[in-house]
C-alpha cells in the first residue's frame, strides 16, 4: 500500500496512527501542500484524489481511497486487532460521533483551502483568520468535552477512531496556540495520546517530510 501524506496534515496524522496501532507498513509519497502552490493541486495529484486533499491511500491492486475516516473504517477492516471502532454498538456509534465531530464540524473550517479564500478572495485579515481558526476549534472542543468520558482515553481504556481524529486536532490547537483550558476531559485524552507509542510514531513531527 501506498500513503500519500503530508506531515502536518490533521488528516494524514489519523491514518498515520491507525497504520501505527495496528502494525501496518506502507510506502509513502509526501505531498506538500505548500511549495510550488500546493503539490496537491497539481494533475498528477488530482488524478489519485480529485478532492485534491491529503491523505490518500494506494492499495496494491491498484484503487485509491480517500477520506481518513473511510481510510481507517477500512483499515479496521482489513485487520481488526485492535479495533478502532468498538464492537459494542453503542460505543461504535459514539466513538464515530466524536471523530466526525472533529473530522466534519472542526477539521474542515481551518483547513489550509478555506483560510486561503478568507484571506485572498475575501480579504480578510491574519487576525480576523486567527479569530476563525480559534472559534471553531474552540466551539468544537466544548461540545466535545460534554461527549467523552476519558477511561484514558475517549471511551475506555484502548484508543478508537475518537481519539485518532482528537489527537491531531489538539496538535493543530497546540500549533496556533489555541487554549484548552476549559476542557480538562479533552486535555486529559490529548496527554494519554501523547504518552502512547503509536501516536508518537504518527507525529508530524516524527515524519521523514518534516520541516
Ligand atoms: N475530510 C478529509 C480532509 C482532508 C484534508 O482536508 N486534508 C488537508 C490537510 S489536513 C489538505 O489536504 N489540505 C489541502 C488544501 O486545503 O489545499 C479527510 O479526512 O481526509
Amino acid at each position: 500500500m501506498l500513503l500519500y501524506d503530508y506531515f502536518r496534515s490533521s488528516a494524514a496524522f489519523r491514518v498515520r496512527i491507525a497504520l501505527a496501532l495496528k502494525g501496518i507498513s506502507v510506502e509513502r509519497r509526501f505531498v506538500h501542500l505548500v511549495r510550488d502552490g500546493g503539490m496537491q493541486k497539481k494533475k498528477a495529484y488530482r488524478e489519485k484524489n480529485p478532492q485534491a486533499l491529503v491523505p490518500a491511500l494506494e492499495l496494491d491492486n491498484g484503487v485509491t481511497l480517500t477520506q481518513s475516516v473511510a481510510i481507517i473504517e477500512y483499515l479496521d477492516t482489513l485487520q481488526p486487532t485492535p479495533r478502532l471502532i468498538p464492537d459494542d454498538p453503542i460505543l461504535a456509534a459514539k466513538s464515530r460521533a466524536v471523530a466526525l465531530a472533529v473530522a466534519c464540524d472542526i477539521h474542515p473550517l481551518g483547513n489550509l483551502r478555506v483560510l486561503a479564500y478568507l484571506r485572498d478572495e475575501l480579504g480578510q485579515s491574519e487576525q480576523a483568520i486567527a479569530d476563525w481558526r480559534k472559534r471553531w476549534v474552540h466551539d468544537g472542543l466544548a461540545a466535545i468535552e460534554q461527549l467523552i468520558d476519558p477511561a484514558p482515553f475517549c471511551f475506555g481504556a484502548q484508543p478508537t477512531i475518537a481519539d485518532l481524529c482528537l489527537a491531531p486536532q489538539l496538535f493543530y490547537a497546540a500549533r496556533f496556540t489555541i487554549p484548552l483550558d476549559a476542557f480538562p476531559k479533552v486535555r486529559a485524552v490529548g496527554a494519554t495520546c501523547d504518552a502512547h507509542p503509536a501516536f508518537r510514531a504518527a507525529h508530524p513531527s516524527a515524519q521523514p517530510d518534516a520541516e
